[in-house]
């Protein structure tokens, strides 16, 4: 019945663009800051908040966040101190993430009367994000192109009779993004399960996947070991392809207390990023008038993707010294706890150092200072983010991480340990509570004793398999707990087409984004509360990048009145869609967290009173490799690794291109046009580019030219960028996404973790069409 009325329309095809169209704004480019923070980052962050939603309320709201009693920061996963500041616990990019959510502007019913999906599609990411908050339930028929309001109930009538007539459970795709909290993303994937598939792809696909796969078969856990107050007696921190000035802010302070208790860093990255150069802690008197902390010791400017090179070289002068009777080595760990050592030393023994050297690009003798620090220290913490995981290699890349951390005997220890620096907010606990497309045999167990139903036992698609299947037309319905999945995956015309060959896409956003343009036949976009948002009485919880869960709850007035909250989105889904066929009683899950949490810790290990416990600080959920205890692994011992060598055969014209953020973007959210601390002001089109490259291809300074790729002999093109002269090794290239996601095909992705390869694409330059 409701079916039949909301399907009407004709099945005319939308004329969506899906890069929106391009046109330069003003550039103006300066030097690149050599610090992070100071007074320009708290001019920055009062004036994304003050143009947003007003100052004195974003104060207020401020003051509350990543406080105990307040809401957790939506923005990145960093920890909170044990005693957050009282002058507020946030950052720069805290507080435009804040600012995004508690804008003014609004999504309603006279917007998309006005726009047309065609016409919004038009529209750059920054403009579609900057038109507001959604306000209510809206549905976009087959054959139309405008968005219409819908009532809850239709919408969730739509969802089930679109899931009821699939042939089979599979044809469905149930994908998450790391905002969700620990609950909502509970609930989906019991929903998921109990529906019959595992097709639950998530965004650490994209993040840290390889991650995950290298540390759970290295060292038993695919999570970080390290907790904050490791950084403050850590006597070296190694930060690897990762840049905290812009995506983890508050973990300069980490680094700072580091510094300040004699801690040396060592940084690798192809680029200078100013926050890792020098902090100027806007919550000190030093940080606002004086020169600040210099963080980075040793910087060692490596080729894109030539960090195993790298590793293996600083691992064969460190075994060349311990040749030369220095003690390097934890030799009693490594008989100890691990298993491969002799395979290690075989390996590196096969590799010129020259050459080594050569691949890396990095001067000789910074290596040796990093190596002299590495040799006479063993509280080391190694830190990374995407500049390691979205490689071909991107597994080894990491497990070549822990093989150092191993021979150092620098793990289960204080002031030692892994530190894959997560991304979203809450990603891990997403992962943790069960969102995952692989089989776990213990947790469909303890789902089946808690639920009594029983769980698919076959492994789902994650997001490349999930992309494909869609484009295929082997999944029907793919519906997003948060994200903008089409903007932030590969290959953006064939990810679009696919969403496109859908029946039903349906997306549970709190704004509006590509994802919601590039639509199924039928679509849905249902609003939700923010972090920031009052949930009645309700708090839900989260886990950040250490692994201590602990609560977050909203104190501001929601957007509209007709958002509803996550997981009672999913309660409602699945109670219409199983109506009285089903064991579980899912409104009251969704209505009463408390209830849902209890349900919770029956199911997952180490969530044991779990409502009390993750009140104030929170709790930490067990980690193995803080206890040195490897008994899950083969022999019951942490494993060395053999990495090989990643492989780039580039013709002459050929570049590396790695795709990253700007300081004013949250990945598919735009803040703004400016990447301050690179010196970029008013444009997002820019390719960074050594001069030296320049010259050879002749080109000049802001010269517009194509990025093409050719894989698979297909070309594709991301069209009109500046060219910017900076400071990046020769034969590199730098870029921001999403612009870039239209050259990396959809079929390139890193072995094992099936994480896409966005930091090491083959491209050309292509000046000729602006000449
Ligand atoms: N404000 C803000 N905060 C964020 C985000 C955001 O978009 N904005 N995103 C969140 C998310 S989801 C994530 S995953 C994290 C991402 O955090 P990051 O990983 O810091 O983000 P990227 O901009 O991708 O930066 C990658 C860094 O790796 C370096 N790099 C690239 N290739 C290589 C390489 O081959 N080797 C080495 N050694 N370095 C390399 C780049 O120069 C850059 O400094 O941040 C989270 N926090
Ligand atoms: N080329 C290239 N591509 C990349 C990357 C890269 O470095 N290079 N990085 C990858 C990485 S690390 C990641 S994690 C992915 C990110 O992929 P996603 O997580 O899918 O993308 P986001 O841009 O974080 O999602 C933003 C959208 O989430 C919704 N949203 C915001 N807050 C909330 C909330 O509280 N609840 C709900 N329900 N929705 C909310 C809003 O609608 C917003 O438009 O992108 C990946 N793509
Ligand atoms: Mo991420």
């Amino acid at each position: 019945m409701i079916l039949a009325a909301l399907y009407m329309g004709d099945q005319k095809k939308r004329n969506i663009s899906v890069t929106g169209n391009i046109e330069f704004s003003d550039l103006k480019i300066t030097e690149p800051s050599d610090y992070a923070a100071g007074v320009p980052g708290i001019k920055a962050a009062l004036e994304h908040v003050s143009k947003e939603s007003g100052l004195f309320r974003s104060l207020k709201t401020l003051s509350q966040m990543n406080q105990k009693d307040g809401f957790d920061c939506p923005g990145c996963a960093w920890p909170d101190p044990e005693k957050p500041s009282k002058l507020g616990e946030y950052c720069e990019n805290g507080a435009k993430a804040i600012a995004e959510e508690t804008t003014f502007e609004r999504v309603d019913r006279e917007f998309f009367k006005k726009f047309s999906v065609e016409e919004i599609s038009k529209w750059t990411d920054y403009q579609i994000g900057k038109s507001g908050r959604i306000t209510e339930p809206f549905i976009l028929r087959p054959g139309s192109v405008h968005y219409e309001p819908v009532t809850w109930s239709d919408a969730f009538q739509v969802i089930a009779e679109n899931l009821h007539s699939l042939n089979s459970p599979d044809e469905a795709i149930f994908y998450t993004s790391g905002r969700s909290s620990n609950e909502a993303a509970f609930l989906y994937g019991l929903f998921s399960r109990a529906f019959g598939t595992n097709n639950m792809p998530d965004c650490s696909n994209m993040c840290h996947e390889s991650s995950g796969v290298a540390l759970s078969e290295t060292l038993g856990i695919g999570k970080g070991s390290v907790v904050l107050e490791d950084f403050y007696s850590a006597e070296v921190v190694m930060i690897l392809g990762q840049n905290p000035g812009t995506n983890h802010p508050r973990m300069l302070t980490a680094l700072q207390k580091c510094k300040e208790n004699g801690g040396k860093i060592i940084t690798v990255n192809p680029l200078m990023e100013s926050g890792l150069n020098r902090f100027k802690n806007p919550q000190q008197v030093n940080g606002i008038l004086g020169t600040g902390t210099h963080l980075t010791d040793v910087f060692l400017q490596v080729k894109i993707n030539q960090d195993v090179s790298l590793l293996k070289l600083i691992m064969k002068r460190l075994v060349t010294l311990e040749e030369k009777g220095e003690k390097v080595f934890d030799h009693e760990f490594i008989k100890e706890k691990t298993n491969g050592h002799q395979s290690l030393l075989d390996d590196l023994k096969r590799y010129d150092e020259d050459k080594l050297l050569e691949l890396s690009g990095v001067d000789s003798a910074q290596i040796d200072e990093a190596v002299a620090l590495l040799a006479k220290k063993s509280k080391i913490i190694i830190c990374w983010a995407m500049g390691l995981t979205q490689h071909k290699n991107g597994v080894e890349n990491i497990k070549e991480c822990v093989n150092l951390l191993l021979l150092k005997g620098s793990l289960g220890k204080e002031g030692a340990g892994t530190c894959p620096v997560r991304g979203h907010s809450n990603v891990q606990g997403d992962r943790s509570v069960g969102i995952m497309h692989y089989v776990s045999k213990s947790l469909n167990k303890s789902i089946k004793e808690a639920f009594n139903f029983d769980p698919p036992e076959e492994e789902g698609y994650d997001t490349v398999k999930g992309i494909k299947a869609m484009y295929e037309g082997k999944a029907k319905v793919f519906m997003a707990l948060g994200g903008n999945l089409v903007s932030a995956a590969s290959d953006t015309e064939y990810t679009a087409r696919a969403f496109q060959n859908c029946d039903l896409t349906v997306s549970v956003s709190t704004k509006l984004n590509r994802t919601h343009l590039t639509a199924g036949k039928t679509a849905l976009i249902l609003p939700t509360l923010g972090r920031s948002e009052m949930d009645r009485e309700r708090f839900v919880t989260v886990e950040n990048s250490m692994g201590k869960v602990h609560q977050s709850q909203g104190r501001l007035e929601p957007a509209s009145e007709h958002l509803m909250s996550e997981p009672e989105i999913v309660a409602n889904i699945a109670s219409t869609y199983f109506d009285t066929e089903t064991t579980v009683d899912w409104k009251a899950l969704g209505e009463d967290y408390n209830l849902l949490r209890e349900k919770m810790s029956e199911v997952l290990t180490g969530y044991q009173n779990y409502s009390k416990k993750s009140e104030g600080s929170g709790f930490y959920l067990p980690n193995n490799v803080r206890e040195a205890d490897f008994s899950k692994l083969p022999d019951g011992r942490a494993q060395f690794s053999v990495c090989k060598l990643p492989e780039h055969f580039l013709e002459k014209d050929e570049f590396i291109l790695m795709t990253v953020r700007s300081h004013d973007q949250f990945n598919t959210t735009i803040y703004g046009m400016n990447d301050r601390y690179r010196g970029i002001h008013g444009e997002r089109r820019v390719i960074f580019m050594n001069s030296k490259d320049m010259e050879n291809l002749r080109l000049k300074a802001e010269q517009v030219v194509d990025l093409t790729s050719n894989y698979s002999n297909k070309e594709r093109r991301a069209e009109k960028f500046k060219i910017i002269p900076y400071n990046i090794p020769p034969g590199n290239l730098c870029a921001y996404f999403p612009e870039t996601n239209v050259l990396v095909p959809n079929n390139l992705y890193a072995d094992k973790s099936n994480t896409p390869v966005s930091k090491s694409l083959t491209v050309k330059i292509d000046s000729k069409n602006y000449i």
